[in-house]
């Protein structure tokens, strides 16, 4: 069956406001979207770039912890305040923000406010595990998707599909990709995050211009308030409520939990995209071993890699 023909047999999907073909979630202000759109950036500002559920929250904190030499978001504060999402709170309140500017986008490259003067950080996460963590996502924000009681088996076809808030996976990574070897952007992965927190953090604060190296206290309590631990507290600081029963916000925090997600068929499918739409990128390379494991999976055969973070 066509997968448009499967998206269309679906008793439910999610809710979405559109923007002609984009959609958003709904609640956002169009005229906060219209106006992101047309923001221009300062020299100076600081782009957190990413699809949903890719590691944006972790980045923006580890941000806002270098730029607060290591002390946290305080229980009573929002993240979003210091680094708003620009397409759900509109140009101004990133214009009203003090200078240098920190800001959250999930635009694709081509919608998303650029200029050669301010820098992107791009962070991107296997799509095994992005779906997964946005079915989640989405089906504990009634209000911006009312799709609480929406399967997997039916958000997976949305997905597939790029029918979703921000659009198509891997139109957006293929967006963003063109500025791979631009010196305004650093490109890290969720997975590499994981693996070597330690690494990522100094990445990212040479990147912010900070030297973190030679500031052992703040880099331990970097790494110390960014971990998913500290960050699994007190998440009022980076999500509304959500109803009884759902999953956290920072939920699992791991690599691999597709597999207690997806049928074989799923998988085959997602797997038939990764390596049409990958190909020409260094992803098919750093998740050669994700990808493997799903090789594995189909053939019925046990997993071999584990969480990268396990908690
Ligand atoms: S959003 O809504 O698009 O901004 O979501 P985003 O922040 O990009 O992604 C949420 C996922 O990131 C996980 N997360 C973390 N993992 C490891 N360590 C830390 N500190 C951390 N903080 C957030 C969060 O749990 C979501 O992934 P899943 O797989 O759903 O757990």
């Amino acid at each position: 069956m066509l997968p448009g023909a499967r998206l269309r047999l679906m008793a439910l999907k999610p809710s979405y406001t559109w923007h002609d073909t984009f959609a958003m979630p709904m609640g956002f202000p169009p005229s906060a979207f219209k106006s992101a759109l047309e923001y221009e950036p300062a020299p100076g500002d600081f782009f957190i770039a990413t699809y949903p559920k890719c590691g944006t929250t972790w980045a923006q904190h580890i941000v806002y912890l270098i730029a607060h030499r290591g002390v946290p978001v305080p229980a009573t504060a929002s993240l979003g305040a210091t680094i708003p999402h620009i397409e759900e709170v509109g140009a101004q309140a990133a214009r009203d923000l003090v200078p240098p500017r920190t800001i959250k986008t999930h635009l694709p490259f081509a919608m998303a406010p650029y200029s050669e003067h301010a820098r992107y950080l791009h962070i991107t996460r296997n799509p095994f595990d992005c779906a997964v963590s946005f079915y989640h996502h989405t089906r504990g924000f009634p209000q911006h998707y009312n799709f609480t009681d929406g399967t997997f088996e039916e958000y997976f076809e949305c997905f597939l599909a790029g029918e979703v808030d921000f659009g198509d996976y891997f139109d957006h990574l293929a967006s963003w990709y063109t500025l791979e070897n631009a010196a305004n952007c650093l490109f890290l992965t969720y997975e590499g995050m994981s693996t070597d927190p330690k690494a990522a953090v100094l990445a990212i604060g040479e990147f912010m211009g900070a030297d973190l190296i030679n500031d052992e206290a703040v880099l331990t309590a970097v790494l110390k308030h960014s971990s998913f631990a500290s960050m699994s507290k007190d998440q009022q600081r980076w999500a509304s409520q959500r109803p009884d029963g759902m999953p956290a916000f920072v939920r699992k925090g791991r690599t691999g939990d597709w597999r207690n997600h997806f049928s074989p068929e799923q998988a085959a499918r997602l797997l038939e995209k990764c390596e049409r739409r990958l190909s020409s990128t260094k992803y098919v390379e750093q998740w050669s071993q994700l990808f493997d494991d799903v090789r594995r999976f189909l053939r019925g055969d046990g997993a071999t890699t584990r969480g990268t973070n396990e908690h």
